[in-house]
């Protein structure tokens, strides 16, 4: 997969050559090409931003370096064997950047990121390119950060665990949460390691019974537990149908109750954790 970043911080992208990241490009999985915005500029100051139309407060990303930018970073790319590109625009506007649309920007052969500062990049911009190549104008969630680097960072790490080779374990990514299909989308619960003693703390028997049955069933129960307590949205969406008993007994024992309809499920109100 090749990854080109137009940034007015290129600095900003170096965690890109650490850890996985960092990994999948030094096994040739990740092509990843950073530049200078202001490399498009050529006035003396570098101006790339400039007060918005209509008034108001903050300022707007140029047109022009923004398009002379992405027409020489496309045509590189093409000229470097490269093809089908789209376009990834991270903005507080965006839709929400899901495990979902991880997995589909992981299929394309080649992203281009552009991370703006300031209110944005002036709209023609991103309706100019649209008509050239599919555009995902991304949010990573719902705050506001001071400019796109930050969410790049987000969105390549977790496409790049999705790439064949990168992660160790090709069963790994199959039971993340919100992997489509893990656990019915439930938060995953928790894990322990050696030793089995620490600081007074033991862990849960059942970890080291060796009774697998029983041990996905206490998984199950503790992801059930977590799920409600931080998202219970996630619980609302599930479909009932994917309930078992025991599900059932622990949602129960949790406040949850089915609608009339038997089709929603509920926080009961005034039930304590
Ligand atoms: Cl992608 N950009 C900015 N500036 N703020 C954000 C965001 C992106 N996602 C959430 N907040």
């Amino acid at each position: 997969m090749r990854l080109d970043v137009v940034t007015i911080f290129p600095e900003y992208l170096d965690p890109l050559n650490v850890s996985l990241v960092g990994k999948a490009r030094a096994r040739g999985r990740l092509d990843v090409h950073i530049h200078d915005l202001r490399e498009w500029t050529y006035d003396r100051h570098n101006t790339v931003d400039d007060t918005p139309y209509g008034g108001g407060p903050g300022m707007v990303m140029k047109t022009e370096p923004w398009g002379d930018a992405l027409d020489q970073v496309l045509a590189d790319g093409y000229e470097a064997g490269a093809h089908g590109p789209a376009l990834v625009v991270p903005t507080p506007s965006g839709r929400p950047f899901t495990q979902a649309l991880a997995v589909e920007l992981s299929e394309r052969p080649w992203l281009v990121f552009t991370p703006a500062r300031y209110e944005g990049i002036d709209r023609r911009v991103i309706d100019e390119y649209a008509t050239r190549l599919p555009v995902y104008e991304v949010s990573i969630g719902d705050y506001v950060l001071a400019g796109g680097e930050a969410a790049v960072l987000v969105v390549t790490e977790a496409v790049a665990r999705l790439l064949p080779g990168v992660l160790g374990n090709a069963e790994s990514h199959r039971d993340d949460s919100f992997a489509p299909g893990a656990m019915a989308n439930l938060l995953e619960g928790p894990v322990y390691t050696k030793p089995p003693e620490w600081r007074g703390r033991e862990i849960p028997d059942v970890l080291l019974s060796g009774h697998h049955g029983k041990i996905a069933r206490w998984r199950r129960d503790e992801a059930f537990r977590r799920t409600a307590a931080n998202r219970p949205d996630l619980i609302e969406r599930c479909d009932p149908a994917s309930f078992d008993k025991k599900d059932r007994e622990t949602l129960s024992i949790l406040g949850w109750a089915p609608e009339p309809g038997g089709r929603f499920w509920r926080r009961v109100e005034g039930v304590e954790e």
